[in-house]
């Protein structure tokens, strides 16, 4: 027994009709329901703006708890779907499957037709469906654009109704002996489509079935609702409340209480931070740790016009903020600058924010650790005299705010010998506390969980919200 209630979302008021539905199958459930009248229709937009508005209405549906999501809508279903079923650990079921599955228990002669807005036509979702479980199926997929306005006008009685109706479905006529209506606001027109099509083609309303899905699923996973004196279902709107309680009072009679409240759901548009890098396994750091929170990671590659930032500091804090507050001026971005370099005890801390240029203006790696291994040599077997440590100071800089800086060191010591091939600079010389491998012979993530650019890093994921906070 689970008495959360179910999410339903559809774009506005359409998803509705597998709501009635679920009222009447479903006595037990309770109901969230959210409609994006504000941006609907979705029919008529890209799969990307569809994908990005559902999940919208996905997150709000998971503020409210619930302990599965309808998507009560075939245009969200075709678009998104996929990747909301992939991402959730509830269940997510949409209108298509349950109506592609219904077409095909119903259809003899294998023939079945599809009428859809445009955006669920191109998403060939049903057509997939069906050839994925009967290959000698034959699919005639059509859009109807005029049969939504039609429906919201409240046209649906009129001849200006039935013309379009004939006109718009007449290629299927004869074609098919089941047709789909793939579309939440059909069946409001299914009248007259049964007339244009002829009484002996079966008409499959994709939200009913889509409720006989939801029963089976409750079932399986043991999340059905308890008999409850009454049960308090929610309908949000992200418009006007009245218009959409007039349609839903009309459309739900029966429904005592119904309460309709708005909703602001809104796609945030994706937080950039521009890492004041060219190195891409930096940039590829970057984006495992902050990737999750909604940023999208930028490197100096992006902004091929910036000038060089010349490192004059003396100090890691110094050339880190150089980077950071120049090109946050610069681009008016979020910006992290770094700055690392190794720090050995036997040379007085040397050659610390000189690491990258220890051995020329331009040395490879390997010039660089020849060189250290050459200034060590009077302590060849004495580890305890080849203490060091890496360092790495971060700065985040956003214009007209004073920046944030963190830092962190890696103890270890100096190897006699090169060892390993990953990571890059003074890895295969390092030799972390209590390890017997090199930074380079470490794998990606252990290294990331202990040295001084990933402790950095957490430390800059910690402070950050915080920090952005008060600058506002
Ligand atoms: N039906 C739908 N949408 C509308 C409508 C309708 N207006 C009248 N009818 N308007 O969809 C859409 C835009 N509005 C939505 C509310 O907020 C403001 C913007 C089909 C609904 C299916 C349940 C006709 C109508 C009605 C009541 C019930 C059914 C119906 F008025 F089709
Ligand atoms: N709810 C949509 C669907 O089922 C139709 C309305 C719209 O285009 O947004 O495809």
């Amino acid at each position: 027994m689970n008495n959360r209630p179910i999410g339903l979302l559809d774009s506005g008021v359409g998803g509705l009709t597998v709501v009635r539905e679920v009222l009447r199958q479903l006595p037990n459930e309770e109901i969230v329901y959210i409609g994006d009248t504000r941006r609907a229709p979705y029919g008529s937009r890209t799969k990307e703006q569809i994908t990005a508005f559902t999940w919208d209405m996905v997150n709000f549906l998971l503020s409210k708890n619930v302990k599965m999501i309808v998507m009560a809508c075939n245009t969200a279903t075709a678009a998104a779907l996929e990747e909301v079923k992939q991402t959730l650990d509830i269940p997510v079921l949409g209108v298509i499957l349950p109506g592609a599955s219904a077409a095909l228990q119903t259809t003899q002669t294998k023939k079945i037709g599809v009428i859809s807005t445009q955006a669920t036509l191109d998403s060939k979702a049903y057509v997939k469906n069906i050839m994925q479980r009967t290959s000698d199926a034959e699919v005639f997929s059509l859009a109807c654009p005029k049969f939504v306005p039609i429906v919201e006008s409240n046209e649906m009685n009129s001849e200006i109704a039935k013309k379009v109706v004939h006109e718009s479905v007449q290629s299927l006529v004869g074609k098919v002996d089941t047709l789909i209506l793939g579309c939440t606001h059909y069946p409001l027109l299914r009248p007259l489509i049964q007339e244009a099509m002829g009484s002996e083609v079966k008409l499959i309303d994709s939200g009913a079935e889509t409720v006989r899905d939801i029963s089976v699923l409750l079932n399986y996973f043991a999340l059905n609702g308890d008999k409850r004196q009454e049960n308090h279902h929610e309908f949000y709107t992200t418009a006007s409340v009245t218009p959409f309680y007039e349609i839903a009072h009309n459309w739900l009679d029966g429904l005592e209480d119904l309460k309709v409240f708005h909703a602001e759901i809104e796609t945030k548009p994706k937080k950039v931070m521009l890492v004041a890098t060219r190195n891409q396994g930096k940039v590829r750091e970057f984006e495992k740790l902050f990737g999750s929170f909604g940023y999208q990671i930028k490197s100096l590659k992006d902004f091929p016009n910036l000038p060089d930032i010349d490192e004059t500091g003396t100090t890691f804090e110094a050339n880190a903020r150089l980077k950071a507050e120049q090109i946050s001026a610069l681009t008016g971005e979020l910006v992290i600058g770094d700055d690392s370099g190794i720090c050995v005890d036997a040379l007085g801390g040397r050659p610390g924010v000189y690491s990258h240029r220890y051995a020329g203006e331009d040395p490879t790696d390997a010039q660089n650790n020849a060189k250290l291994l050459q200034e060590l040599a009077a302590t060849e077997n004495q580890p305890e005299k080849r203490t060091a440590h890496f360092h790495t100071t971060l700065v985040a800089a956003c214009p007209q705010h004073e920046s944030l800086v963190v830092e962190a060191d890696w103890q270890g010591h100096i190897a006699t010998q090169a060892q390993g091939e990953n990571g890059f600079g003074y890895d295969p010389l390092f030799v972390p506390e209590n390890s017997s491998k090199s930074a380079a012979e470490l794998l990606e993530e252990e290294k990331n969980a202990q040295s001084h650019r990933g402790q950095a890093l957490q430390k800059l994921m910690l402070a950050l919200p915080e920090w952005l906070e008060n600058k506002a």
